[in-house]
């Protein structure tokens, strides 16, 4: 079952939009990686259903895979979960999105082409062109709060570091390990946009335009505000630990575009000739 594009949705209560989220997504698959995709749903034991709806889709349909949890112990135990069951079948880039259609399968084929050249592409809502439709002002507030307060304090320049929408090279998962990081919950994707940049990899964020859900309910929470809120003021202080151990000879500008001078191992993202741009 190895295969070189992945892409996984990590599911808590998601048996309104699964089935949808999942048929959206297998044809960009398809003809960006013909035949060489898979399509992993995390479920975390859900109480509506999910992970029984999502065994029933894998029975039907080739490239889906069920990844069964035990208990609901936090998204970003979920996204390392996901990242170690695809790396370990041979992703060479992994797609994360959540699976309520804030995520608009139509921009996949940007993702994955924009990460023919780069390492981490990021979805962003905060970028010119990004937007978000039907959220409520308190949590657009809530979400841009939080984001400009990551980016101040871990000193970055990315606009939108809370993005759960993203395109991962298996050369970051191998030098960030998912599975080492601290962030129990949302954060996550905070501390691994902050890593993969410590580290110097390319990262990027194309404009999506993010939807709030129509079906199901949102799971976060207050404590992964306080968690964010604690996490990330202890990144900064640790930079220094990931910076010396990254596979790199000189300071990341953390901005994305990878280290100011030359590496001498390993070198940039090569693009995979096999994964087709629309
Ligand atoms: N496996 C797993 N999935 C989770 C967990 N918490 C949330 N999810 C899923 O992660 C994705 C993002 O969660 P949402 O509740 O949509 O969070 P959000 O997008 O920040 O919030 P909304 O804007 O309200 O949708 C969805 O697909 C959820 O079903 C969890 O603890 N475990
Ligand atoms: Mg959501």
């Amino acid at each position: 079952m190895s295969a070189r594009l992945w892409l996984f949705l990590p599911t808590y209560n998601e048996v309104g939009n699964l089935e949808s989220v999942v048929r959206a997504v297998t044809e960009p698959l398809e003809h960006a990686a013909p035949g060489d995709w898979r399509l992993l749903v995390v479920d975390d034991d859900s109480p509506d259903g999910t992970g029984e709806l999502a065994d029933r889709l894998a029975q039907e349909l080739p490239g889906v895979k069920v990844l069964h949890r035990p208990g609901k112990d936090g998204l970003g135990k979920a996204y390392a979960a996901g990242f170690e069951y695809a790396l370990a079948r041979g992703a060479e880039m992994v797609i994360v999105m959540d699976a309520d259609f804030s995520h608009d399968p139509e921009h996949l084929p940007a993702l994955i082409a924009a990460a023919s050249d780069c390492d981490l592409v990021l979805g962003s809502r905060y970028v010119r062109g990004g937007k978000i439709v039907n959220w409520p002002p308190l949590r657009r507030l809530l979400s841009r709060s939080g984001s400009l307060y990551a980016r101040m304090v871990l000193g970055v320049g990315i606009a939108d570091l809370t993005a759960g929408f993203r395109c991962v090279r298996r050369s970051v998962l191998e030098a960030v390990e998912p599975r080492t990081l601290e962030a129990q919950g949302y954060v996550f994707n905070i501390e691994l946009t902050y890593r993969a940049l410590l580290a110097g990899f390319r990262v990027v964020e194309i404009p999506i335009c993010f939807r709030d859900r129509e079906v199901g309910e949102s799971k976060l929470t207050l404590s992964d505000a306080f968690e964010a809120l604690m996490l990330v003021p202890k990144l900064r202080r640790r930079a220094r630990r990931w910076r010396s151990t990254a596979p790199m000879t000189t300071r990341p500008r953390l901005d994305g575009r990878g280290p100011a001078e030359k590496l001498e191992s390993p070198g940039p993202a090569q693009p995979d000739p096999s994964l087709r741009a629309p």
